[in-house]
């Protein structure tokens, strides 16, 4: 294990990318990437600077919902490799100064998992449907579901399974809702954490984790407005999102991790209303960080992001933890097709089939999304990149419905396109099969002719693409941006940097100037020096007086 790692405070300031397993680079062929591709990669993950990989599921899965259905908490899914991958993955990472952190699913199983099945089995009064929530339908044969709560996904959250009884989903319908009142689920959560723990993975990344405990008594409660998929009041008195009890288990959970030296890190997501409540799930006693996704859902704006770059700062330290910093992840459209919207055109014009083509401006999402780049990675605090981003990679709108895979394509009644346009197998190379994702062609989703032009070969050795920017970029703020647990910078504001300028100074002298105008080239209060630039035609190390339309620069 590297130096970096057995310091417990190693995630404050880093850079953690995430690899979604199944397309990420395929070694053997199959069409599914694999672990195998994922070790024979570390290389590049070592070239990009990155401290720590963070790897959605990889568990045994029947793949209802991409992995996050999960039919084995302790095993790796044969299609994506061995334990003894598994184990050498974890080995040789550290021996590269590269962490490990991986997804655990605790408010769900898949209904393949041995406890659904054998709830299933012996019926929903018995002692093992208790596990689940299971209960009987409205009305007099139980024809109506017990409540109006509404799956995410799309739907009714209940399940018919016989005789007027439902089970809960509050995603897939092959996602059953584990019961966080019964015990056993406790000890089995806390025993496969141990599991993973033991075998040298540093940290967590718990999956819906303000979900888990629901309000399951007699009389289960309709809630307000069903299709609000977060807490309808920020007081925990939802029924079913952001309870107060869902943190007494991550106590739980933090003295397992104490446990170990370093403790084990982890991130909880909690995809709700960003206010400071989701900084409880930060608390030093609880899982101590949690996603932010304020800045994957910002406009690339300048008074947008001022506000939310001010609010996740503030919300954080105020919790005593790193603040998060977000842009994309396999949930969301990547930002590279993203930041080209018109301003006001909000995601759901474009994930949804309303048969139109999104009108995305492909050369202005490419600038915005370097200059996002930039922009994160010049904040102190834990940044995250998702697998393609550092290839500019943009969405795949190509897919068609019958390639679509995302179970919100058939839930919400073939309304959303879902999220698999951000989940196509990378490019490494601009030709051979599959754009070298494998040796065979073959890919679980299909890529797009286009996706030659975003090939991380030939990004290699040129010094303006996307990928020398973010190597060059995550290179240097190890030193200039990171700066312990202090996080401080201080906006810049003024004459000198009016908007459409946003501008700050960090405690290392380096300055982070984003212009958020399209077509203005604005100038700088003196000549400074470059140090690292989202326009690809400003070289490091020349001066400046000016800043071009849509660009950030990292300056002394
Ligand atoms: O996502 C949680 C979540 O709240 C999602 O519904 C998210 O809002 C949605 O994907 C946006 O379309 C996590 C995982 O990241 C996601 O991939 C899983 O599908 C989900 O949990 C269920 O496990």
């Amino acid at each position: 294990m590297t130096d970096l790692i057995k310091s417990a405070d190693w995630w404050r300031d880093a850079v953690i990318y995430q690899i979604y397993p199944r397309s990420f680079r395929d070694l053997n062929g199959d069409g599914d990437g694999d672990l195998g591709g994922v070790i024979e990669r570390l290389d590049y993950l070592r070239t990009l600077g990155v401290d720590a990989v963070w790897l959605s599921p990889f568990y045994p899965s029947p793949l209802a919902d991409g992995g996050y259905d999960v039919a084995d908490y302790r095993a790796i899914d044969p299609r994506i490799g061995t334990m003894e991958q598994f184990d050498e993955l974890v080995a040789r990472a550290h021996g590269l100064g590269i962490g490990v952190i991986i997804d655990i699913v605790p408010n769900h199983t898949s209904d393949q998992h041995p406890w659904f099945r054998e709830a299933m089995a012996a019926g929903p009064e018995s002692e093992a449907a208790k596990r689940y929530v299971f209960r009987r339908g409205k009305g007099e044969h139980g024809e109506l579901p017990p409540t109006n709560w509404l799956s995410n996904f799309g739907g009714s959250a209940w399940e018919p399974c016989g005789d007027g009884w439902y089970y809960l989903h509050l995603f897939a319908s092959e996602q059953p809702d584990l019961n966080w009142d019964n015990r056993d689920v406790h000890e089995e959560f806390l025993d496969v954490l141990a599991f993973w723990c033991d075998k040298g993975v540093d940290g967590f990344r718990i999956d819906v984790s303000h979900g888990l405990a629901k309000d399951l008594r007699e009389p289960l409660r309709d809630r307000i407005d069903p299709t609000f998929m977060a807490p309808e009041a920020a007081d925990g008195s939802d029924p079913l999102w952001d309870r107060d009890a869902v943190h007494d288990i991550y106590r739980e959970w933090r003295e397992l991790f104490n446990r170990y030296t370093p403790a084990k890190y982890a991130i909880g997501e909690s995809w709700m209303p960003f206010t400071s409540r989701i900084f409880q799930y930060a608390q030093p006693d609880e899982l101590g960080a949690v996603f932010d996704f304020s800045m994957s859902k910002a406009a690339w704006n300048r008074d947008e992001y001022r506000e939310t770059i001010e609010r996740t700062h503030r919300f954080a330290l105020d919790a005593g933890t790193a603040p998060t910093w977000v842009l994309g992840n396999h949930d969301v459209p990547r930002i590279a097709s993203r930041l080209g919207l018109p301003s006001g055109a909000t995601i759901e014009t474009w994930v949804t089939s309303n048969g139109t083509e999104p009108p995305v401006d492909p050369r202005l999402a490419a600038r915005h999304a370097r200059a996002a780049a930039l922009v994160m990675l010049g904040l102190p605090g834990t940044a995250f990149v998702y697998q393609g981003e550092e290839l500019g990679l943009p969405e795949d709108f190509d897919l068609t419905e019958d390639q679509i895979q995302d179970p919100n394509w058939e839930r919400s009644g073939h309304y959303f396109k879902g999220r698999d346009g951000c989940r196509v197998p990378l490019p490494w190379t601009s030709e051979g099969p599959a754009f070298g994702f494998n040796d065979t062609g073959k890919a679980w989703l299909p890529q797009p002719d286009w996706f030659a032009g975003y090939a991380a070969d030939i990004q290699d050795g040129d010094a303006t693409s996307t990928l020398s920017m973010y190597r060059h970029a995550v290179a240097l703020r190890r030193d200039l941006v990171a700066n312990g647990s202090d996080f401080s910078f201080d906006w810049l504001d003024g004459d000198a940097y009016a908007a459409p300028l946003l501008a700050w100074r960090l405690p290392s002298g380096m300055t982070v100037v984003a212009n958020y105008s399209d077509d203005e080239t604005l100038p700088l209060p003196q000549e400074m020096q470059v140090l690292a630039s989202s326009d690809g035609t400003i070289e490091p190390d020349t001066t400046v007086a000016a800043i071009p339309p849509a660009c950030t620069l990292w300056l002394r």
